[in-house]
């Protein structure tokens, strides 16, 4: 019998899939989170158009426009498609609505019995049809250099919402139904996390290339619980995304972590952390980035220098990306830009980072 090597996977020509991929690029590639948003004007027309913010997220035609948008006027090297964490729970069963000027609602999960009653996870795909929608536009017209994105919430992030029903500053209400009932709360984490890998499965089925996991509230699990509910939960959905689609990267952003960045990606087997702003990039530079497969960083530029703009943002651009220049790295923000940012802020980062820092 002969055997015969399968063929080593193709080199990714796409920027953001190189640097995924482990390469050291000499000008990172740059996209920005919430690059669609309130900051544009063209966002707030097409968003006023669709009468609402959930209307906004489940019509394939609009938001695969505001995804656009903003690759049009700045020329990202990735479109990350438009929708919300808050469609996965929608699709279990939670009620959503938008209070204008206030944020999400949802009805409140406290208990093993609310746990029980959430749909089955095979069933979000009715709910979230119109996003794969969207993405499917979204491969159809984006230019052929950008990367396309796909995300969910993190199981920890996405209950915090579902069990206050609302966002809150310290996730307090989440903290204690686990501690009320640790085993109930795990069974909610796993429902979400089935359901996820239903969701980002199908985002690459049709056209995601890289999935983002949203782990905005990471920051507020201490020890043992960091451990169950961030690391390990993320580490499930990334092995059983392998599994149906191997090749495809995963980037985690678990938010605050602080120290526990440490080792993230290698606990997780995620492709790449994103770093918020509270963490020096020089610190990541030596303490999470690496060379090769797994050493990715994306970020970190605080978002209050779209606001603010002038020398500081230049200084701070350049500073971490020579700071970041040694191993993998995809230039972002350090959170989700804000609605009072100005785009030419955005489009003055661009340039310096474009200029090698
Ligand atoms: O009025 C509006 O137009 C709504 C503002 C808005 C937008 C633009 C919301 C409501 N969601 C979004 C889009 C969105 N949300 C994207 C689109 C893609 C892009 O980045 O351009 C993404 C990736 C998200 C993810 C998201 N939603 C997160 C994780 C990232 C983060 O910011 O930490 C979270 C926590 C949410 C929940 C949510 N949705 C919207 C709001 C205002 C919130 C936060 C609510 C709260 O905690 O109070």
């Amino acid at each position: 019998m002969t055997l015969i090597a399968a063929p080593p996977a193709p080199r990714p020509t796409k920027t953001i899939l190189r640097a995924l991929a482990g390469e050291t690029l000499p000008v990172p590639p740059i996209w920005m989170m919430r690059q669609a948003g309130r900051y544009l004007p063209e966002y707030r027309a097409t968003r006023a158009q669709a009468g609402d913010f959930l209307k906004l997220c489940y019509t394939p035609d609009l938001a695969a426009e505001v995804t656009l948008q903003p690759i049009r006027r700045f020329g990202f090297d990735a479109a990350i498609m438009f929708a919300d964490i808050l469609l996965v729970p929608q699709a279990l069963g939670s009620d959503l609505w938008f209070v204008t000027g206030e944020g999400p609602r949802l009805s409140t999960i406290t208990d093993a019995a609310g746990v029980a009653a959430l749909r089955p996870a095979g069933s979000v795909h009715d709910t979230l049809a119109p996003v794969y929608e969207t993405l499917r536009i979204l491969r159809r017209e984006l230019p052929a250099e950008t990367t396309l994105i796909g995300f969910a919430g993190a199981p920890w992030t996405v209950a915090t919402y579902m069990v206050a029903g609302r966002g809150t500053k310290d996730q307090a209400p989440a903290h204690a139904m686990k501690q009320a009932d640790r085993a109930a709360f795990a069974a909610l984490i796993d429902r979400i996390g089935d359901a996820t890998v239903e969701y980002l499965s199908a985002q690459i089925e049709a056209g995601a290339e890289v999935v983002k996991l949203f782990d905005s509230w990471a920051g507020s699990l201490r020890g043992q619980d960091f451990d169950d509910f961030a690391v390990a939960p993320t580490a499930r959905i990334i092995a059983a995304l392998n599994d149906r689609h191997p090749g495809i990267p995963v980037i985690a952003f678990p938010r605050e972590a602080g120290p526990r960045y440490v080792g993230f990606a290698a606990a997780t087997g995620a492709d790449a952390v994103a770093l918020d702003n509270g963490v020096s990039a020089e610190w990541a530079a030596m303490n999470v980035q690496r060379a090769g497969p797994g050493g990715c960083v994306q970020g970190n530029l605080d978002p209050r220098h779209m606001v603010t703009g002038g020398p500081e943002l230049v200084d701070e651009t350049r500073r971490i990306v020579r700071a970041l220049a040694g191993g993998p790295h995809i230039f972002n923000l350090g959170h989700g830009i804000t609605p009072d940012a100005d785009p030419d802020n955005v489009a003055l980062m661009i340039e310096t980072v474009r200029a090698g820092g």
